[in-house]
């Protein structure tokens, strides 16, 4: 088959490299050419894509900026960015420009399923307008489904092939469609009865998992004033068998995904004269968390006689999960950002981000970062990193993650 892919990031490349590898030829289109041309290098972008594996299926990937090139296709997955407006609404933007750019190059018998995450509706009710105003009927000349990407950066267990993919047609024979393309690449397609379903249980993925890493920082910041270890109580919790899943608290929620996804949903809801009480409260709790860790460095260091002005903080971990590089919506941005505000001299060191996308910040090396601090702060525990040096070394530790438990030589979140 041919495959075309628009949006060639964390979600489009492995799904192109993907097809390719099964011998499909795929066309990659995307609106950056630094990664068109990147690709045409053979130099992946994706941290869970190295660039031998690109390179070894460079016969079969073309990328382009063309969306011409889609028109050869047997079937078109839109995995563009569906982020949030500054109000924290949904931005269909790139999602709509890419549906018209597709609808120019729409053909009879093409299949069209969309990949990023939305509210349930966008298939049926923005995307297959726009696609039908080329003349074609959705379901009759062209198959159009909803199949949502899971993908867990930095995670290598499960992969595009042992992740279910769960898919939802909007009829029968478009989720037939659908399954056979994708049976190509992934081992168990979940078929759901709409392209609603599909859309909503993606939501309902990652809402699980906001909801209850805000229910745990809550705990965390009661503890905090209980005086009660927060870490040696979910460790005792999880002892249970069964009814109980593990969420750790932190520095707050970061990534392209918890802290966007919830909003898509409260802001659907509210056709339906529903406000989604969870969701916002999620959200509320876990937006507090910069706030609080930064207060307990004030605290920390007051205890110590030292203000946080001109206090020389060293920051381990920016990235907003271990194991990537991704700084998106990273809570230590934030509680960086509260701490120069406090005028802290800070500076950071994390081995997957070399340098920060906002300002000029290079990462240090470990013994330069730990070297003359007052204060070392732990904010995303990165494997490889020796969390018990810097416990040993350092003249105080704020630790948000909990990974210097034993040392006893750290302040836990
Ligand atoms: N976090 C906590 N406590 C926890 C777990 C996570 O504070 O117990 C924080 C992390 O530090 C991070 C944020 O939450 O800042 C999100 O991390 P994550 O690993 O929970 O999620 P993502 O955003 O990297 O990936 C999620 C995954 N969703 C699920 O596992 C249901 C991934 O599978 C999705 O594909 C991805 O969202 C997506 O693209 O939607």
């Amino acid at each position: 088959m041919r495959i075309g892919i628009m949006g060639i990031g964390y979600v489009g490349l492995p799904l192109a490299v993907a097809f390719a590898e099964q011998g499909h030829d795929v066309v990659g289109v995307d609106v950056d050419p630094r990664k068109t041309e990147a690709l045409t290098r053979g130099e992946s972008y994706v941290e869970d894509i190295p660039s031998p594996r690109l390179q070894a299926v460079a016969h079969r990937l073309e990328a382009t900026t063309r969306a011409a090139s889609l028109s050869r296709c047997d079937a078109v997955l839109v995995c563009v960015p569906t982020p949030l407006t500054a109000n924290r609404e949904p931005d269909l933007g790139p999602l709509v420009s890419a549906t018209r750019v597709l609808a120019d190059v729409l053909q009879r018998g093409q299949l069209v399923v969309l990949e990023s995450t939305t509210y349930p509706g966008t298939t049926r009710e923005r995307v297959a307008p726009i696609l039908e105003e080329t003349g074609l009927l959705a379901g009759r000349d062209f198959h159009l489904a909803f199949s949502p990407e899971r993908v867990d950066p930095g995670r290598s267990d499960y992969t595009l092939r042992n992740t279910p993919k769960v898919l939802g047609g909007l009829t029968e024979s478009c989720g037939d469609r659908a399954e056979a393309l994708y049976r190509e690449v992934c081992d168990e397609i979940v078929r759901v009865s709409s392209p609603e379903a599909a859309e909503l249980s993606k939501l309902l993925e990652n809402i699980f998992r906001s909801v209850n890493i805000a229910m745990v920082n809550e705990i965390a910041m009661l503890t905090d004033r209980m005086g009660i270890d927060i870490w040696e109580v979910i460790d005792a919790a999880a002892t249970k068998p069964y009814g109980f899943m593990r969420f750790e608290p932190g520095p707050g929620m970061g990534g392209h995904c918890l802290p966007v996804d919830p909003f898509y949903l409260s802001w659907r809801a509210r056709e339906f004269d529903l406000t989604t009480e969870f969701i916002e409260l999620a959200g509320k709790v876990n937006q507090q968390m910069p706030y609080h860790c930064v207060s307990k460095v004030e605290r920390v260091l007051n205890e110590a006689g030292k203000p946080v002005n001109g206090s020389r903080i060293a920051v381990f971990g920016v990235s907003y999960k271990p194991g990537v590089g991704d700084v998106r919506e990273s809570p230590a941005l934030k509680i960086m950002a509260l701490l120069g505000a406090l005028g802290a001299d800070i500076a950071y060191h994390d081995p997957h981000v070399p340098s920060l996308p906002h300002d000029d910040r290079r990462s240090e090396s470990f013994d330069d970062a730990l070297d003359g601090c007052d204060l070392a702060l732990i904010v995303t525990a990165h494997p490889g990193v020796d969390h018990d040096a810097i416990a040993q070394r350092a003249p105080v530790v704020v630790d948000l993650r909990g990974v210097t438990r034993g040392t006893r030589r750290s302040v836990l979140l």
